[in-house]
């Protein structure tokens, strides 16, 4: 079957093999953390430094690691396919964007960072986004209004991710979805190989070992990201 319009969704799997740590680790707990304690507006509300902590020592990690062969081989696909190729991505480090950047893509990517950016912030009062690349602190101003602080560029739980008609629309529209390295716990994301599948496109899962989800797909392939994406994206071009 040849394919016309892809969407990609990728999860904390795919940036393992680089260093990053996935959230479900087997102590349940994320860098130390519970997730209700450094993820949601109620933690930053409660507690904004230990939340700012959390995300300075992420994004100051980013630095220490790389792309690694699945972003890559993501890329080379997106710098060559003719149709539309969509990838959604929940994780929130810069490694798709780094991978793409070394890789000019074809006029039908795009790349869609759902929950946000690491590298990003936000204005408290108005919610205009700037670069970030350095630690926030709770005295953090805003570049956007007077009495503005800077908070994370996160989606965090109890928030609406970004882009979602677009996402809609992407997956309405795909022949062929493929979910990588994601354990298919958080909506909505783990909801749209539905939206795919009602579709009718072909859904591919991509993962060290099944997920909550493995069931809704029409195949799944396991194994590390770094071997089993390039092997998929050169059976896309066979
Ligand atoms: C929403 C940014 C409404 C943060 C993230 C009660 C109250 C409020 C909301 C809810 C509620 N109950 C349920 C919800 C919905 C909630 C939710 O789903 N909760 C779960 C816990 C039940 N969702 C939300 O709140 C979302 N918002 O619902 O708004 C709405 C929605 C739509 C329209 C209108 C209104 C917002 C969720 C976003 C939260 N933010 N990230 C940050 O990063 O700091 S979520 C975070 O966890 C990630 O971004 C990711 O999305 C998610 C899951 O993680 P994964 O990426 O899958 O990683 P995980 O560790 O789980 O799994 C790793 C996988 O990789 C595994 O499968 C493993 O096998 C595999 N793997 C490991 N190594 C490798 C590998 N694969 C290949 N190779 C390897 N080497």
């Amino acid at each position: 079957m040849t394919h016309r319009n892809i969407v990609i969704l990728t999860g904390a799997g795919i940036s393992a093999e680089s260093g990053v740590p996935t959230f479900r680790a087997s102590d349940g707990l994320w860098m130390g953390h519970r997730i209700e304690d450094v993820a949601t507006p109620e933690a930053f509300h409660r507690d904004p430094a230990t939340v700012h902590e959390f995300y300075n020592a992420r994004r100051r990690q980013l630095t220490e690691v790389q792309p690694n062969a699945a972003h890559r081989a993501l890329a080379e696909l997106a710098a060559r396919w003719p149709g539309a190729l969509t990838l959604v991505t929940q994780n929130v480090d810069d490694l798709h964007a780094r991978a793409h950047a070394e890789v000019e893509p074809a006029s039908g990517f795009r790349l869609i960072p759902m929950h946000g950016e690491l590298l990003k912030a936000a204005c408290t009062r108005t919610g205009r986004i700037s670069d970030c690349p350095g630690d926030l602190t709770v005295d953090s101003a805003s570049p956007h209004h007077p009495e503005g602080r800077l908070r994370p560029h996160i989606v965090w739980f109890g928030e609406i991710p970004l882009e979602m008609e677009v996402i809609h629309d992407a997956l309405q529209a795909c022949d062929l979805f493929v979910a990588i390295g994601t354990s298919g716990a958080v909506y909505p994301a783990a909801g749209f190989v539905e939206i795919a599948r009602h579709a009718g496109a072909r859904t591919v899962e991509l993962n060290l070992e099944p997920s909550l989800i493995s069931d809704l797909f029409d195949e799944t392939h396991f194994g590390p990201a770094t071997r089993v994406v390039p092997e998929f994206v050169r059976s896309l071009s066979g």
